[in-house]
């Protein structure tokens, strides 16, 4: 069977890579040439532990490959990105409208389309309706039902950056076809390579649930938020109060951090909102919780470069040197994409008049929105800084002593 995968991102390329590596024949395709070079010479674009090798192996054996136009095959899965309009946070499906036009021409009768990418609750009908606009000359589930030319399910991705090789294999996954025939054949394709089960439902309630589960994260990590500006005022240590809160059966809170980040988390809760916008007070404020904790972070970092300035009688801010810790968006990777720790950094360096560091283990220069920003190492670091202000709980910062001087902690590492 040949396969094809629209989009060759962070979901794209590794269920293409993964379909490959059980024998499939697998075409990717993506809009960007760079992209589709890189992966016919065997290599990736992202960073994802342990995709290397199986795209490298893939390629090699002729199992994978990229091309910029669609192609002829059995099935094919849509994994475009879904990013919400700034201005009011409605979803953009644009992705997913150009994606199933491209493929349009190349449908036949048998194929099977699966929609991957987060959606909100509708956007699987809402692609039948325009394949259906392209080609007149099939039959399609919404209006022939089982006896359908072509079938369409649902199926989102629900594995988590850093342990996408691994959670693609072990994780359950939720199928939702316009029929029951779509997820048939949807949950026989995914056995290819899933171990975890095939979940069958219908598809809005497939959109719905992987919403669900990244807004789920987001209140509960926005209760974490809130709770360590609470214990701030309070004087009280917001980790140890946590650690012993989940001490109790049923008490399970998650991490406070400087906000939420990555393309996901700080997303989905969105289309939740915007499909039901009188009925979601809590999902709407988890995000606004979430939103406005840089703002609360660098607060302190203004409140503790105040205090060196008080203790250090004569000296000006210009002289203050803020020691950051951490860029990414979480521990452990080197994804700096919607990261709250470089907006942060990103603030600091456009409003400190004194020198502003970083340290990010897992670069190798800073971006260029943080020009001005020294990337420096841990040592010299601590050496230099008299605020230290710690971003991401990365391992190399785990495992190092609180530096000296002011700090500002928003992971708790040095608690
Ligand atoms: N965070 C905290 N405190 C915590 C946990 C996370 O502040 O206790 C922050 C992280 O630092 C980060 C953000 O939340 O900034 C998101 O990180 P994450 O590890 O919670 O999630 P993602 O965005 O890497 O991946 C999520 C996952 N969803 C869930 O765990 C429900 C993943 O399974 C999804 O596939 C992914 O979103 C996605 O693509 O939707």
């Amino acid at each position: 069977d040949t396969i094809s995968v629209i989009g060759l991102g962070y979901i794209g390329l590794p269920t293409a890579a993964m379909f490959a590596s059980k024998g499939c024949r697998v075409i990717g395709i993506d809009i960007n040439p760079a992209t589709v070079d890189t992966i016919n010479s065997g290599a990736i674009h992202i960073v994802e532990p342990d995709l290397d090798e199986v795209v490298h192996a893939a390629v090699a054996r002729g199992c994978l490959s990229a091309a910029l136009t669609p192609q002829p095959a059995d099935a094919f899965l849509i994994a475009v990105p879904t990013p919400f309009k700034e201005q009011n946070h409605e979803p953009d499906i644009a992705y997913i409208e150009a994606a199933a036009r491209a493929i349009a021409p190349v449908l036949r009768s048998g194929n099977l389309v699966v929609l991957e990418s987060t959606s909100p609750v509708g956007a699987t009908e809402q692609m039948a309706s325009w394949l259906a606009e392209e080609r007149p000359d099939l039959t399609f589930p919404q209006h022939a039902g089982a006896a359908s030319d072509i079938r369409i399910a649902h199926c989102p991705e629900r594995v988590l950056p850093g342990k996408v090789m691994q959670e693609l294999v072990t994780n359950d996954r939720v199928i939702g076809g316009l029929t029951p025939a779509c997820s048939a054949e949807a949950c026989n394709l995914y056995r290819i390579f899933v171990e975890g089960e095939c979940v069958v439902t219908d598809a809005r309630t497939a959109e719905l649930a992987k919403l669900t589960e990244n807004s789920f994260r987001d209140v509960n990590i926005a209760f974490a938020n809130e709770l360590s500006i609470v214990c701030d005022g309070l004087g009280i240590d917001v980790w140890e109060l946590i650690s012993l809160a989940n001490r109790h059966p049923r008490v399970n809170i998650l991490q406070p951090g400087p906000g939420v980040g990555g393309h996901c988390i700080a997303v989905d809760p969105w289309f939740i909102v915007s499909s039901s916008p009188e009925h979601t007070h809590l999902i709407r404020a988890a995000r606004e919780v979430n939103d406005k904790k840089p703002l609360w972070v660098l607060d302190k970092i203004r409140q503790a470069v105040t205090c060196h300035l008080d203790n250090n009688s004569g000296i000006s801010t210009d002289e203050v040197t803020i020691a950051c810790y951490g860029l990414a968006f979480k521990a452990d990777i080197d994804d700096l994409r919607e990261s709250p720790a470089l907006s942060i950094v990103q603030r600091l360096a456009a409003t400190h008049s004194g020198s502003v560091l970083v340290v990010e283990p897992n670069i190798e220069r800073v971006p260029n929105s943080l020009r001005g920003v020294e990337l420096v190492d841990e040592a010299s670091a601590r050496a230099r800084g008299d605020v230290h202000v710690l971003l991401v709980d990365h391992r190399e910062f785990r495992g190092m002593a609180s530096p000296r001087g002011y700090i500002v902690d928003t992971r708790g590492v040095w608690s």
